[in-house]
């Protein structure tokens, strides 16, 4: 079952439930912020002083960003992690596979206000499969007859239990790009964090996992050569309007991703797919 719900301020999203889980999806950013598989907590962390306003990215779930990660140098109005997350996509699917899993596709193309940003004609779409386990999909094909680069990110806020004991597993001895020191280090297998991380690894295997004291989640992705790691611990959160104090403690981002040196160029015509699949284990 979907329905297209509205908060008192008209902000939209679809409200989706089956048999395995429920979820939310803004129509801004086509971003899930809610996905709660059936006898599960809540798998996505949202912030209790998240903003659902226009132009105002939602601060948990799975922001996207596109068409640039991070940053953009070239020019100092454009937004940081692209326009994606802050545009109103369009619902091209919504469909009911069978009582257990729930298909749902947003769509956004280029347009006046995004060719003044970057000056390019594309379609990207967000392609979820919502149930027992959640995959997300960013499908881009590059509708202009000149190639372009893209850095790309499902900007992923998972919900944990305690930052100083969560355990990632399978990525020892990967290399990293400290965005803080802004060196390079290797990672070192250790329980927890006790101080703000904001890494990009390359080269991940394309299955990683998440140990909580609450679950242990899979991480598989595809289409993506870099993970980033951040969490932004409290000086950081202080700064952030929607942030409470103590947020940082129960949330970590592992974002699938195509960032830093793991540029991607698309050709007339061509098109790039990128995604990840979460399972409870
Ligand atoms: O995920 C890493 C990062 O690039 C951090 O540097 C931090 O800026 C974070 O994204 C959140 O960015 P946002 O624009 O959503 O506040």
């Amino acid at each position: 079952m979907t329905a297209l719900k509205h908060f008192n301020n008209g902000f939209a999203y679809l409200e989706i439930e089956n048999r395995q889980a429920k979820a939310k999806i803004a129509l801004q950013g086509a971003h899930i912020f809610e996905y709660t598989k059936e006898g599960e907590a809540s798998l996505l962390w949202l912030s209790q002083k998240s903003l659902f306003e226009n132009n105002k990215a939602i601060r948990g779930g799975i922001p996207v960003c596109f068409p640039w990660f991070g940053k953009n140098d070239k020019g100092k109005d454009l937004p940081q992690h692209g326009f994606a997350r802050t545009m109103i996509w369009d619902v091209v699917l919504q469909e009911d596979l069978d009582e257990c899993t729930t298909h749902i596709v947003l769509r956004l193309e280029s347009n006046a206000a995004t060719k003044k940003m970057w000056n390019y004609d594309f379609h990207v779409e967000l392609d979820f499969l919502i149930g027992k386990q959640l995959q997300v999909s960013m499908h881009i094909k590059n509708c202009s007859t000149i190639p372009f680069d893209v850095t790309t990110a499902l900007h992923t806020y998972f919900k944990i239990s305690n930052i100083n004991k969560v355990l990632l597993d399978g990525l020892s001895h990967n290399q990293y790009y400290d965005a803080l020191t802004k060196k390079r280090g290797t990672h070192q297998d250790s329980t927890g964090f006790s101080q703000e991380v904001d890494r990009i690894y390359y080269a991940v295997p394309n299955k990683i996992y998440l140990q909580d004291e609450m679950r242990k989640v899979e991480i598989e992705s595809f289409g993506a050569h870099s993970l980033v790691v951040w969490n932004p611990w409290i000086e950081k959160s202080k700064h952030m309007r929607d942030m409470t104090p103590d947020g940082y403690k129960t949330m970590l981002c592992l974002e699938t991703a195509n960032a830093g040196d793991d540029i991607v160029t698309i050709h007339p015509n061509q098109s790039h797919k990128i995604g990840a699949i979460y399972r409870i284990v």
